[in-house]
């Protein structure tokens, strides 16, 4: 238990340095070995706060605690004050979450889901590495069958992780090879199937579509499938990401998100504000473009490492 937070925890705190180094910088210079609580540095933490898109809801209720908990002018105990921040921000997030539940029988059957560019076909080789090297049985689609270059993608990085993939032709009917990839891995025995879908197709309502109607043909060979729906979301695109969430969230029945590129941005605190937002549970979270750089999203190793030296 220890050592997997501790392997998260190094990971992670990798990922989000430059979070961290806004965030975390900021808020222990800011602080220091203690304050006085003033309107100076009520405004200067709400400034860091947002800067790091913790939100403007909880930057404000982060503020109004600590006007609570301590008198104007009373000069607090920087430790304290990280303590209620930490503590505060910490409530935001679902209790510490593990890999995806797997049913049995197999196979567990997993859409993912997300606009162009999001970092879904990515996110699909991470998966599949993780639980191929648990010792799972793992099959993916190249459900976006809209691009030849996105099969293309799928399929090399099937070489490289070592799982079997189901493809067609470029503009083949993706809910097609949705259906034969779920027959194949019910015939195979596999544990999990993964299932890659286009980002983008001739306008959002074409796309919403089309990927319910991949729900329609996947539940005709399992009733229960699509298992998970995992909404990927590029972590640095702010609230546009929010936006792009609740097309999904409302037509697609998304169970689970996943931020990527975290390594790229110093607004890690996003994760927060989306969480809030949507009221889905992040399952895990993508710190670089390697088949080994996705974990699965533990929000006491989350807020260290964002406040971490
Ligand atoms: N730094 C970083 N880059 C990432 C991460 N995840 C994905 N990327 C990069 O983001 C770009 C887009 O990723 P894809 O996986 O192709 O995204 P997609 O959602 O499948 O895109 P479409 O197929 O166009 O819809 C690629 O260059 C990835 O290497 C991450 O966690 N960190
Ligand atoms: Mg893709």
């Amino acid at each position: 238990m220890f050592k997997a937070i501790g392997r998260f925890f190094a990971k992670v705190a990798d990922g989000l340095a430059k979070t961290r180094a806004v965030i975390g910088g900021a808020l222990r210079t800011l602080i220091g070995k203690g304050r006085t609580i003033d309107r100076a540095f009520l405004d200067q933490l709400e400034e860091t706060l947002l800067a790091a898109d913790i939100g403007v809801t909880k930057t404000e209720a982060i503020l109004a605690e600590i006007q609570t908990r301590f008198k104007q002018g009373e000069a607090a105990d920087g430790a304290a004050l990280l303590t209620l921040i930490k503590a505060s921000l910490r409530t935001e997030l679902s209790p510490g979450e593990d890999d995806l539940p797997l049913v049995t029988p197999g196979p567990t059957v997993v859409l993912i889901v997300g606009v162009n560019g999001a970092g879904k076909t990515t996110t699909i080789a991470k998966l599949a590495k993780r639980w191929k090297d648990q010792g799972k049985k793992v099959l993916i689609a190249a459900g976006d069958t809209y691009r030849a270059a996105a099969i293309e993608q799928l399929t090399i990085w099937a070489g490289r992780v070592g799982v079997d993939i189901i493809k067609s032709q470029a503009g083949g009917d993706a809910a097609a090879v949705a259906f034969d990839a779920v027959a194949a891995a019910q015939a195979r025995g596999s544990d999990i199937v993964l299932i890659d879908t286009a980002g983008r197709l001739h306008n959002k309502e074409h796309l919403m579509r089309e990927l319910e109607k991949l729900n329609r043909v996947i539940q005709k060979r399992i009733p229960a499938a699509p298992h998970h729906v995992l909404l990927v979301l590029d972590g640095t695109a702010g609230q546009n990401a929010v936006q792009q969430a609740k097309a999904f969230k409302d037509s697609m029945g998304v169970t689970g998100l996943v931020l990527t590129k975290l390594d790229g941005t110093a607004k890690g605190g996003a994760i927060l504000t989306i969480r809030r937002e949507l009221g889905l549970p992040v399952r895990y979270i993508g710190v670089g473009e390697g088949m080994d750089d996705l974990q699965p999203f533990d929000p006491d190793a989350f807020i260290e490492a964002i406040f971490g030296s």
